[in-house]
């Protein structure tokens, strides 16, 4: 059933689990997601980009929404990342119940403005909104201490900014990153900082970004069908149980699958020379990808929760 993104969030933010927000942009992805949450009762959120929504057109989009209709699990399909009040207006349009803007890029008081212009449009047509503070490209190893301090998010800046744009959840910085080269060894996470934020902001969901595990199974799969991922590295499951203890509530994930995916398809293609039938070849991909889905669900804490 399709459902909104507080309604799946406030819960897991009053239980104390985390939920799942995953990105899709086709059918097998969806079917993915969607199926592995059934198996495992779970909420979910289907996540699309604007990047997503451009690939497959405003079908695509409507066929994700009828698939979470059609789910027997709550659903919530979710716009990642939007970069515009227009964009999250033809989000609404399209009948996503839920939107994040990411004006996290801009300077504070532009990030408030339009962060509330959203709030205000979604509001009147029930959808739920994410805003961000605090950046998440570029932490490495090289930053300076006092330079990785001015990217993660600030505990007071958040809370003013929470108040002051009246936002349903909130994505934090707090040592992630997008894809799949998040750092050497174990990359750190500021729980500490988590902490903080959550101190500041009860019962406010946090959301997780860059969050994928990179499980090192499937990078070395890629890699041995001829793919090249090396030093690939993702978030330590620990640090995601930990964070989900500390108050996130929305992980974000669209790495691991992409990794699921393209492992299985690099297998099929490579042992079964002879096939040439789409379905052959994206069929164990979706499998592929439902297990991970799963295992990210179990690792959430959102199994049996739907
Ligand atoms: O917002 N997203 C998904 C889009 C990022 C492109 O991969 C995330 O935060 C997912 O992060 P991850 O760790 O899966 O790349
Ligand atoms: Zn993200």
């Amino acid at each position: 059933m399709l459902v909104t993104g507080l309604e799946i969030l406030k819960k897991a933010r009053e239980e104390g689990y985390g939920v799942g927000a995953f990105n899709t942009n086709n059918m097998e992805i969806t079917q993915a997601i969607l199926e592995a949450s059934e198996a495992k009762r779970s909420p979910v959120i289907l996540a699309m980009s604007e990047g997503a929504i451009k690939y497959g057109g405003g079908y695509l989009a409507r066929m994700v929404i009828e698939a979470a209709r059609d789910a027997r699990v709550p659903v919530a399909v979710h716009l990642d990342h939007g970069s515009s009040y227009e964009a999250v207006l033809r989000a609404l349009r399209l009948g996503f119940t839920s939107v994040m803007i990411d004006k996290s890029g801009e300077d504070f008081e532009t990030n408030v403005a339009e962060t509330k212009r959203v709030v205000a449009a979604a509001r009147a047509v029930g959808v739920s909104v994410e805003a961000e503070i605090g950046k998440l490209a570029g932490v490495e190893e090289h930053v300076a201490v006092d330079e990785k301090d001015a990217l993660l998010t600030n505990p007071r800046e958040a809370q003013i900014f929470a108040e002051r744009t009246g936002i349903d959840f909130l994505a934090v910085a707090i040592g992630t990153s997008h894809g799949p080269y998040k750092g050497k060894g174990r990359p750190f996470i500021d729980h500490a900082r988590l902490k903080e934020i959550a101190e500041l902001l009860p019962g406010m969901p946090l959301v997780l970004h860059g969050a994928s595990g990179v499980p090192q199974e499937l990078v070395e799969r890629i890699n041995r069908a001829g793919g090249n991922l090396k030093g690939a590295q993702g978030i330590h499951p620990d640090d995601i149980r930990l964070a989900i203890q500390g108050g996130i509530s929305k992980i974000n994930t669209d790495t691991d699958l992409r990794l699921a995916f393209t492992a299985a398809v690099r297998e099929v293609l490579m042992e079964k020379p002879e096939i040439f039938d789409p379905r052959k070849i994206l069929g164990p991909a979706r499998e592929e990808m439902k297990r991970v889905v799963m295992e990210r669900i179990e690792l959430f804490g959102s199994a049996g929760r739907a």
